[in-house]
């Protein structure tokens, strides 16, 4: 089995590289990456002499270079990690998230269709199904929510995944999509909440906690997604859309407490700055048809996955330390200078 995972050097891809490299010893992983602002090629330093794997620096929605390379590899699967992923960013600068994310995702299906595949895996985000309301914690996204998005990132993921279907109905294409909650873990990049918030409350720099701090996500350890795209990917139906999530509903004012009591920091570090503008209030993933089909369950506690987390970062401090003293300087001033 050979399969092209692209945005392999981010952080949900390169976490599904090792866990695949790891549990397939017989499987050829060819990493397809362009290295964006989000790629880091450290992260993947211990796999680069693998033979069972392999790396090649590229963009998606690049027509040629992606031809190219199905033609001399020939894969069996393509699992779609690459995407620009940060709200924010694409609140600042949306055109880069419609080519990467919309037109990518349509020339790699195109090179798809053309050379052949036994499945094309597209992964999505419960962003596409929009929010949920603060007072109805009965509500929960399933397969059959409405698209309805809030941003330019999840706007763009929404019209991936209309395209996705569309391959499959139109020209048969075996297609499946994943719509995870927010993953986080190892080699999750320091502009996202949980990663930022550890890196400032080590540098006892101040939390920027958007609004009142009370929106809520649905938070999943990252090996625990990798382990449903797995699933899917081998056992999933073609054509149908899958929900993943670990019911594990916090509020970014609990993370953020959560982190400074585990880093022994004092509260007054949060400081609360201006709101995300269409800020989504709540997501919730209702997971009951990967669990009934695939016998998917998210195994790992929170307890458990944000303490394994914090301890990565601990440990690794080289990894991010490089990133944020790297051009990471001028994002967070401009996203977060006026603000706090
Ligand atoms: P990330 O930003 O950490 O990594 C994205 C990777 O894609 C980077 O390595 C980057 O270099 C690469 N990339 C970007 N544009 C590219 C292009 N044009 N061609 C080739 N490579 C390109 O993102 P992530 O958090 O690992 O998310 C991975 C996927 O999972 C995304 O599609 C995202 O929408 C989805 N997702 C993320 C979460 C989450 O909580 N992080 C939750 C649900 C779904
Ligand atoms: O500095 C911050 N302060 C803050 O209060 C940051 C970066 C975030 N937040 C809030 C905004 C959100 O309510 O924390 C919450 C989580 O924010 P992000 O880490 O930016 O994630 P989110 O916007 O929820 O999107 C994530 O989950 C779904 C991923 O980035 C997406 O790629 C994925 O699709």
């Amino acid at each position: 089995m050979k399969i092209i995972v692209t945005g392999g050097a981010g952080f949900i891809g390169s976490n599904f590289i090792f866990y695949m490299l790891n549990k397939y010893p017989d499987y050829k992983i060819i990493c397809l990456d362009m290295l964006t602002y989000a790629g880091n090629l450290e992260t993947l330093k211990d796999i680069m002499d693998n033979e069972n794997f392999s790396f090649y620096r590229g963009d998606i929605a690049d027509k040629e270079f992606v031809d190219n390379l199905f033609e001399s590899e020939k894969p069996d699967m393509v699992v779609n990690f690459a995407a620009e992923s940060h709200v924010d960013r694409s609140i600042e600068d949306p055109g880069i998230f419609l080519k990467t994310n919309i037109l990518g995702t349509q020339v790699l299906m195109d090179a798809c269709r053309k050379y052949g595949i036994k499945r094309y895996h597209q992964v999505s985000t419960d962003e596409v199904y929009g929010d949920l309301p603060l007072d109805r914690p009965d509500l929960l996204f399933t397969e059959e929510t409405p698209i309805h998005t809030s941003s330019p990132y999840s706007s763009s993921k929404a019209g991936a995944d209309l395209l996705v279907l569309a391959y499959h109905r139109t020209y048969g294409l075996p297609v499946s999509i994943s719509r995870c909650s927010n993953n986080y873990g190892p080699y999750h990049f320091p502009e996202k909440l949980i990663p930022l918030m550890i890196a400032n409350a080590l540098a006892d720099k101040p939390l920027p906690v958007y609004g009142e701090g009370l929106n809520v996500r649905d938070w999943l350890y990252v090996e625990v997604h990798c382990r449903a795209i797995d699933l899917i990917i081998h056992n999933g139906k073609v054509g149908e859309v899958y929900n993943v999530g670990g019911h594990n509903e916090k509020a970014n004012i609990e993370i953020v407490k959560m982190i400074l009591d585990a880093l022994e920091k004092p509260y007054s570090l949060i400081t609360y700055v201006a709101d995300r503008k269409g800020h989504d209030l709540r997501y919730a993933i209702d997971p009951t048809k990967i669990s009934n089909e695939l016998g998917w369950l998210p195994e790992t506690k929170f307890e458990d996955g944000i303490k394994r987390t914090i301890d990565w970062y601990l440990s690794n401090k080289n990894w991010w330390e490089n990133i944020i003293n790297g051009e990471y300087q001028n994002y967070y001033k401009r996203m977060y200078e006026e603000r706090v």
